[in-house]
């Protein structure tokens, strides 16, 4: 490809301003002499739309004409932020859409900034749907996503007085433009109820509760238009939206009643992306989208002639954790009480069409169901459970090993490991650590089924999108727009690492990024801080294993430094924090407190001025992170080893230019293998020596003792330096410091202050730091997600991508 086979419509500047005037006046209602920002942002977006439907119609003929087998992604989240800008970069329009828009006499800035950010996800899970989505429109793989249309999304984050407090997020009040609405789309799911014998091996399942599964279809434009994917999202509504009879006797409240159950199932997204509640609301979103979904499925292949027994020729589902693993069971209910086949040959159906991403080997995140609970919401379900379970021992021979049934609770991670063709790890050390721990007994059994697909990020966001510089820099260097889709490409930059005109244009485009945060940061958080310092950036949600409470201590240490030696030589930083707690996350939501705290202590401090700043912006999201990563200098990526499944934000830091501080977890090794590990500052303890550590008697103390810095710190913090004297209001997080400091933190501080410091050398010789910048930019290409996706597409689904 270089730009020949494009299908997106190729229109001007003057075409779209009419396009624009078009639907403001005709699809928004509104006179140009009244129209707000929104209305026309609204404007633009449905030109744009219609630019997609073309493409969008040509891909689902081509898909259906060419009998192409069909992937489905079925995942609780999709954290696709702001579409306009991405879908106008896509589609090859960003000079139209700023004509036109102009020629309007509106902002274009501010009407692409007006677009609320759908953040229907909560961290690296729901944005990796995301990036997978516009991927898998890129290569050509006929998709659909799957999901739940909620109402609010993730809850925005404000601080009150440096505490964490939360509100609802409301993204569709203003109506989401993209959306096309589906009214004839729309299944029954059933809950509860009662189950009595059928034929066979069939049974009659009669639920208690039925509500309707709605669709809305997003259409997801890859690159050029070339292929286009449809992202189906399930909204839930009653069966009738309200009862008659008490409504004539006034009764308002019961007569809406059914419509309140079936509508609370999409109200929200639930806030914990790590500690299942097993919340029965939460069950019953998980069966919900599920159902919904396979229904769809077996109803798009009836439609096509085929009979159910063939579905894993026609169609490879992935499952995006356990949340929908019920489909295993869910699939095989359809197939024998509704089609008839018998159980076995339904399960080896089912089997062979389901896949499985696991993402996290923390205990406690796995997905456990009492059996009281899924027997009384899925009771037909929980007897198929039990015959997958006595199925899988009897075959394997080992009726005392895994059990999916296990202590009254169903584990979903074995359900989903069982009922699924492959299972893959999300980086190298995870799949490996899946192999070893969780999944040991299931993959002696089942040597074949666990394959490695390392994450990666789309190029077309997180970097053809966020950075304009870097764009224009490798569209110039590497002679089309193409690496955007070839992101192979970018290996050109390594020679240009040692050349000194280069290297000064690179960096020239990190400053002017980094001015344009400073300014943002100013605007919008009340913040000044120094765009020459060094920008230290660590985003992501907060938890302890990711341990921004080790970035916490660190700086409060540096400062420390600072203040006793003036004239030490430290690279003058600015550290920067963003992330949500979950609203039940005492721990995460103190360690915010303890950084907001050190953040106001040194930012008052006129000793720092030029040399240590802190700033921790609210309400951190994918908006956010576009404007954060392009101005990061630093990357702090430093998760206890053998607790970060991947990272994605990594690989964007890394793409855009940042060199990493980190520790060997995750996709953290196959970076260092990528860039090189002269160009990235490693340190720490690996998963192995963690594992050491916990084995012979961990006691953090020891490790305090042995750091004067730590320890300073540690008793400042519990002498209420940072907190006006209040010694006791981050006791939880020192008593844990010092007492069991599960993610180890004491044990690897000394080795990040030091890591720092080897940093602040680097810092000091500018021309050597963004050698390494463009090295690590260059050595990227393999984390674009197209790689990912061809990836699946051939190791695990069993697809031929049309691009
Ligand atoms: C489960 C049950 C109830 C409520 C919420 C959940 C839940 C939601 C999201 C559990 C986990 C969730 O996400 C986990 C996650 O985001 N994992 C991250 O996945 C990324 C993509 O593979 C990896 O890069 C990260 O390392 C991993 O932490």
């Amino acid at each position: 490809h270089d730009g020949a086979t494009d299908t997106a419509k190729q229109i001007d500047g003057e075409a779209l301003r009419v396009a624009m005037a078009h639907s403001l006046r005709y699809a928004i209602g509104k006179d140009p002499v009244t129209a707000t920002l929104s209305d026309w942002r609204l404007a633009l977006t449905r030109a744009v739309r219609d630019l997609v439907v073309d493409p969008w119609f040509a891909a689902t003929r081509r898909a259906y004409a060419e009998k192409r087998k069909r992937v489905y992604y079925l995942s609780m989240e999709f954290l696709i932020g702001r579409l306009l800008e991405d879908a106008i970069h896509n589609l090859g329009l960003e000079a139209a859409a700023r004509e036109a828009v102009a020629a309007h006499g509106v902002d274009y800035a501010a009407l692409v900034d007006d677009e609320p950010d759908a953040a229907l996800g909560n961290g690296g899970l729901g944005r990796l749907a995301a990036c997978f989505l516009d991927s898998m429109s890129t290569v050509g793989v006929a998709a659909h996503g799957y999901g739940i249309r909620y109402e609010h999304g993730l809850f925005r984050q404000r601080f009150d007085q440096g505490w964490q407090g939360e509100e609802p997020e409301d993204w569709l009040r203003q109506r989401h433009a993209w959306e096309f609405e589906r009214s004839e789309v729309a299944y029954p799911i059933g809950f509860g109820g009662e189950v009595s014998p059928g034929e066979g091996d069939g049974a009659l399942w009669t639920p208690s509760d039925t509500v309707l599964a709605a669709a809305y279809d997003t259409p997801i434009p890859g690159w050029r238009g070339r292929w286009t994917n449809t992202l189906r999202l399930w909204d839930a509504q009653p069966v009738r939206e309200f009862d008659l009879e008490p409504f004539n006797r006034g009764d308002y409240m019961a007569a809406a009643a059914p419509s309140v159950f079936a509508e609370t199932i999409s109200r929200v997204l639930y806030p914990d992306d790590t500690t299942p509640q097993g919340k029965e609301l939460r069950l019953k979103q998980e069966y919900f989208f599920t159902a919904a979904s396979l229904a769809d499925i077996l109803r798009r292949h009836r439609a096509m002639g085929l009979e159910p027994r063939s579905l894993a020729a026609h169609a490879a589902i992935q499952l995006n954790d356990t949340h929908p693993a019920i489909a295993g069971p869910e699939l095989v209910r359809l197939l024998v009480d509704d089609h008839g086949l018998d159980f076995d040959e339904a399960f080896d159906v089912a089997s062979a069409t389901l896949n499985y991403t696991n993402h996290t080997l923390m205990p406690e995140a796995l997905e456990r169901w009492s059996t009281d609970l899924m027997g009384h919401a899925l009771p037909r379900h929980m007897q198929i459970i039990e015959r997958i379970d006595t199925r899988h021992a009897r075959e394997t021979k080992r009726p005392d090993s895994v059990r999916i049934v296990d202590n009254g609770e169903v584990r979903m991670g074995d359900l989903a490991f069982i009922s699924a063709h492959r299972v893959n790890g999300v980086s190298a050390l995870h799949t490996d650590l899946m192999k070893q721990t969780v999944f040991a007994e299931l993959h002696a059994l089942h040597p074949e089924k666990i394959v490695n697909q390392t994450n990666g990020v789309t190029p077309r966001r997180w970097l053809y999108g966020c950075n304009a510089g870097m764009r224009r820099l490798l569209t110039e260097t590497l002679g089309s727009e193409e690496w955007a889709a070839d992101l192979d490409r970018i290996a050109a930059l390594a020679p240009l690492a040692e050349d000194a005109a280069f290297r000064e244009r690179f960096q020239a485009i990190k400053t002017d990024n980094k001015r344009a945060c400073a300014a943002w940061l100013e605007r919008e958080h009340g913040v000044s801080v120094d765009p020459t310092a060094m920008f230290d950036i660590q985003i992501k949600r907060i938890h302890e294993y990711k341990r921004q409470l080790m970035n916490a201590l660190e700086t409060a240490a540096l400062y420390n430094a600072i203040k006793a030696d003036p004239s030490a030589e430290f690279a003058p930083r600015v550290k920067i924090f963003g992330g949500k707690a979950a609203p039940g996350y005492a721990m995460a939501k103190l360690i915010i407190k303890l950084i907001n705290d050190i953040a106001a202590t040194i930012n008052a401090d006129p000793a720092m001025k030029g040399r240590l700043a802190v700033a921790y912006p609210a309400n951190y999201n994918v908006s956010m992170a576009e404007i954060l990563i392009p101005a990061a200098d630093l990357s702090e990526q430093i998760s206890t080893a053998g607790k970060e499944a991947s990272g994605t934000g990594n690989m964007k830091f890394a793409m855009n230019g940042a060199l990493t501080v980190g520790t060997l977890d995750g996709a953290n090794v196959e970076i260092r293998d990528a860039v090189g590990e002269e160009n990235i500052f490693i340190f720490g303890q690996t998963a192995a020596e963690v594992l050491a550590t916990r084995a012979n008697g961990y006691a953090p103390q020891s490790f305090i003792d042995a750091d004067p810095r730590l320890a300073q710190v540690v008793e400042q913090i519990e002498a209420g330096f940072f907190s006006g004297g209040d010694g006791e209001r981050f006791r939880a997080v020192t008593e844990n410091l010092r007492g069991h400091d599960w993610f180890q933190v004491c044990a690897d501080f000394t080795s990040y202050y030091d890591r720092q410091r080897v940093v602040d050398d680097a810092w000091a010789k500018p021309e050597e730091w963004t050698r390494k910048a463009v090295l690590n930019a260059a050595g990227m290409g393999v984390f674009s997600s197209d790689r990912t996706i061809r990836g699946y597409a051939a190791e695990v689904w069993g697809v031929t991508p049309a691009c």
